[in-house]
């Protein structure tokens, strides 16, 4: 298909996609063939009470299509959310690495599309399940499609792709009842890590905090293994991808994301869409940290394996770049559930390397879209079509979309003068690069994967206090829907081995002693395979903690995009709410309004006020900050509103900011929260309560800050609200 070069609009990827759309806006019904229709109401039928009739052609053809709307879903990451971008990169000093164009060139500005996503969940599951996030983009490069398929953590479970099937086997629903639904908190997948060390990193990761992110656009993106970066000369330097969010990383409290997956399972979908339509782009910078060839050996950790990550302390990511998402998708199901990735959609450039887990994903990707999209020409499909001139002899297949001129389709050929020809790699066109290998074929793993230990405890050591508390909880959360002992007390085993401290409370947690484990513990060998020589290695590792693996450290004051809800009813106080609101929303914040009941609340003067949500529809859990204005009437109308006070004491529980104005205090004073208040008069603020008056110009600054900050983890010292 050729393909024009100039955009018209400077996106070329959306030009492309205009030929394929359809607007029926003050069009004519037709059917598929564009027959006009007069009565789409109604089957034909003989006489007005039936029988239908089979010749009803119009009805046939709807029901039939109708009958056809579903695809199989992805077998993993099949809830996903997507958007169109760009990226850019900021100047061409990448040149001496890559002879990549859309990573040296900064005059480019290269569509692509991002696919988030969920692993473990159903195409209709909830958003926030713990799990980890996928964080897939395809770049639309004028030398062909570019596709960086990675998760929001950096390194993965497994070791060999060889396990993937076992590995997500065990994670998804158990197969004689399919239960739980998005959750890895059962059986048989504590089943399967307590017997496979090699889990324990990414494990350790999903145990964090950051397997509940506040949002999608809060969450970091990774490439997760080492790739390579090809320059004009041929050589090669290893390379790590990263994406960094500008809004910094944040995530809400686990008893938040249970509740938030009720309240509203499209949480992370409703917000990105949301953001984009408002104009407030998510972006994040790319990151790369590269590695000359020559140190490849120099690290206590072999690159090749993806369960361990480089230690930004160590190798640090020069941001390279910028993606912003600036469109949603015309249509869900045309983009983001057709769009279809694939690690081996490469340019030149960048490359592989051997890990074991890249190899086997380089099968299966295309392999999975054959059955999920149906055969082998699911890149005609208007996503997945590159911008880039596709000429090709691949010929025919169901659906295939394109007509292929001409009398041949092979190559070599003379009938059409050898076209389409092959590229000189100085003009562009691919070549591998040439990684001499002199080995033996062995079904092996190699002895330099096998410390499976020295990197969860880095992670354990970088977290701050209270992120560890939460990966404890998280594992007692976990394990206690395993109803299988041996399971539990294997994976506590697993645990001394990261750490002393960890094991202990999670046993205590669990009511078990902690046990060290029994040897042998790793089961990743062969039948033939002597298990001494697979038994976990333990290096002295080069760094003891890494503040960059830590969500303490990352971007804060920056409140665009976070939803404050203000607590009204009539005769609320209409300075009180519109001040506030001015100063939050000049800060890019969004106000909702929350009253007893929907459509307008009336403020002190008798004006209507447009009500966002009823406290019937929502709760504080889809919020990051709650005011309450003044008003002596809505004070006292909300008092007797058990919903709105139930809002603070969850709002607090979740270390949320809070503020009031004048009387607003009273509706805390009533809540669970006033006995931390009597405790603590002095610290107030520190704890993100901000307690003010109408006159206090201050209030609005001072609330700024507190919503700033993300969360009051200092409040969980406190003991525990019952929200
Ligand atoms: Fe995978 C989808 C990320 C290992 C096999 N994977 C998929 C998606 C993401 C990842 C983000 C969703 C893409 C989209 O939005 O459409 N996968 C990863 C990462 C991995 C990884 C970061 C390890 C570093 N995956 C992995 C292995 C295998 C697969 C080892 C198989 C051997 N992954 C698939 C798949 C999926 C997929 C079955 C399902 C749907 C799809 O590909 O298009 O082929």
């Amino acid at each position: 298909m050729t393909k024009k070069h100039n955009s018209e609009n400077g996106n070329p990827k959306q030009d492309d996609l205009k030929v394929n759309m359809e607007d029926g806006s003050g069009q004519a019904m037709t059917t598929n063939q564009g027959l006009k229709i007069n009565d789409d109401n109604n089957s034909l039928k003989a006489g007005d009470r039936g029988a239908t009739l089979l010749e009803d052609f119009i009805l046939r053809e709807k029901i039939t299509h109708f009958d056809h709307e579903r695809i199989p879903e992805r077998i993993v990451h099949a809830r996903g959310s997507g958007a169109h971008g760009v990226f850019k990169v900021y100047d061409d000093s990448l040149k001496k690495y890559t002879k990549a164009k859309f990573l040296t060139d900064p005059s480019r500005e290269t569509p692509l599309f991002t696919r988030f996503s969920t692993v473990a969940g159903f195409r209709g599951s909830a958003d926030v399940p713990r799990d980890v996030r996928g964080f897939a983009v395809k770049f639309y490069t004028e030398e062909g499609n570019y596709d960086l398929v990675g998760n929001n953590m950096p390194v993965f479970f497994i070791q060999d792709a060889i396990k993937f099937p076992d590995l997500i086997h065990a994670v998804k629903p158990e197969p004689h009842n399919e239960i739980p639904q998005a959750a890895s908190a059962h059986n048989t997948f504590w089943d399967f890590v307590s017997l496979s060390p090699e889990t324990m990193h990414n494990i350790m990761w999903l145990m964090s905090d950051r397997a509940i992110p506040r949002s999608l656009r809060m969450m970091e993106g990774f490439g997760i293994h080492t790739f390579r970066l090809i320059n004009e000369e041929g050589k090669s330097h290893f390379v790590k991808f990263h994406w960094k969010p500008l809004l910094g990383i944040h995530s809400v409290v686990w008893d938040e994301a249970l509740k938030i997956n009720g309240q509203d399972p499209d949480f992370h979908r409703r917000d990105l869409h949301e953001a984009i339509d408002s104009g407030a782009f998510p972006e994040w910078e790319l990151g790369v940290q590269i590695v000359p060839e020559e140190d490849e050996h120099k690290f206590d950790f072999d690159l090749l394996d993806p369960t361990k990550l480089i230690p930004e302390e160590i190798v640090p990511v020069k941001l390279i770049g910028k993606m912003t998402l600036n469109r949603n998708p015309e249509n869900f199901f045309a983009e983001t559930e057709q769009v279809a990735f694939h690690p081996g959609h490469l340019v030149p450039g960048i490359d592989f390397t051997n890990d074991p887990l890249l190899q086997g994903r380089l099968f299966s990707y295309t392999d999975t879209q054959l059955s999920r999209l149906g055969g082998p020409n699911f890149h005609e499909i208007p996503i997945n079509r590159p911008i880039a001139p596709m000429h090709n002899n691949q010929r025919d297949g169901i659906a295939r979309m394109e007509i292929n001129k001409g009398k041949t389709s092979y190559h070599p050929n003379s009938m059409s003068d050898g076209y389409p020809e092959q590229t000189k790699v100085s003009d562009g066109g691919f070549a591998t690069y040439q990684e001499r290998i002199d080995a033996n074929k062995v079904r092996a793993r190699s002895k330099s994967f096998m410390d499976f230990f020295s990197q969860p405890a880095l992670f354990y050591n970088s977290l701050s206090e209270p992120e560890q508390t939460h990966v404890v909880d998280a594992f007692c959360f976990e394990l206690g829907k395993v109803n299988i002992t041996e399971i539990r007390q294997r994976t506590v085993g697993l645990l001394t081995q990261i750490d002393g401290g960890l094991a202990k409370k999670v046993a205590d947690g669990l009511g078990l002693e902690v046990k060290e484990p029994e040897h042998p513990i790793n089961h990743q060998f062969g039948a033939d395979a002597n298990p001494e020589d697979y038994q976990p290695t333990k290096v002295n590792p080069e760094l003891k903690s890494s503040p960059a693996l830590s969500m303490a450290n990352t971007i804060k004051g920056n409140i665009a995009t976070r939803q404050i809800a203000f607590l009204t009813a009539d005769g609320v106080d209409g300075n009180s709410v519109s001040t506030m609101k001015a100063a939050l929303e000049a800060q890019g914040a969004m106000v909702k309004i929350i009253a007893p009941k929907s459509e307008f609340v009336k403020d002190s003067e008798g004006k209507n006020i447009k009500v966002d949500h009823s406290f019937l529809t929502f709760s504080s859990v889809l919020v990051d900050a709650i005011y309450i204005p003044s008003g002596d009437k809505s004070i006292e109308t909300l008092k007797q509103t058990p919903k709105a006070i139930h809002f603070i004491d969850e709002a607090y529980l979740h270390c949320k900011a809070i503020a009031t104005a004048g009387k607003g205090k009273e509706l805390i004073e009533i809540s669970y929260v006033n006995n931390y208040l009597k405790k603590n008069p002095e610290n107030l603020e520190d704890m993100g309560l901000v307690l003010g008056s109408d006159s206090d110009k201050n209030i609005s600054e001072k609330f700024i800050t507190a919503i700033g900050n993300h969360r009051f983890f200092e409040r969980e010292k406190q003991g525990k609200i019952p929200a």
